[in-house]
């Protein structure tokens, strides 16, 4: 049982967010969503989300791909989070290459893929305000 995990907020869920999922879900057998609560989103993104955690736990629950959601409250946690659901595999966007390479060091297979790039959350909410 291969388990990988990838961090997100998922606010407005969009075909570039399912695409990611899809694409994490298939390098392994499990697929673990961390999800950004409200208030890690304010406090260290800046986000406002438009749904609150709840609704967004309930959509990302109803997709095929995802098996597990839980909230990502801290940067710090995917340290323990790796440990504590035996991950094998983390998977993010390309947008942040890099910046989690840290996890190499526990074993933990680190792996960026392309976004999909012609839609963003951003980008909705400006078209939307026109
Ligand atoms: N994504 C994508 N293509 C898009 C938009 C998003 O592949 N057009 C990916 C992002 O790269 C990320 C995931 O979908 O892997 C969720 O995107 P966001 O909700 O924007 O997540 P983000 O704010 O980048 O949070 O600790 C990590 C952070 O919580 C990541």
């Amino acid at each position: 049982m291969k388990r990988v995990i990838t961090y997100g907020t998922f606010d407005l869920l969009h075909y570039g967010h399912i695409n990611l999922l899809k694409r994490a879900k298939a390098l392994g057998d499990y697929l673990i969503v961390a999800l950004s609560t409200d208030e890690f989103n304010w406090n260290e993104k800046h986000k406002k989300c438009y749904f609150p955690y709840e609704v967004r736990k309930q959509l990302l629950e109803a997709i095929r791909y995802v098996d597990l959601v839980i909230p990502e409250e801290s940067w710090e946690q995917k340290v323990t989070d790796a440990k504590e659901y035996h991950v094998d595999t983390f998977v993010i966007g390309d947008d942040w290459t890099g910046k989690f390479d840290f996890l190499k060091d526990q074993g933990v297979e680190v792996v960026y893929l392309p976004r999909t790039p012609e839609v963003s959350t951003t980008q909705i909410k400006e078209d939307l305000h026109q």
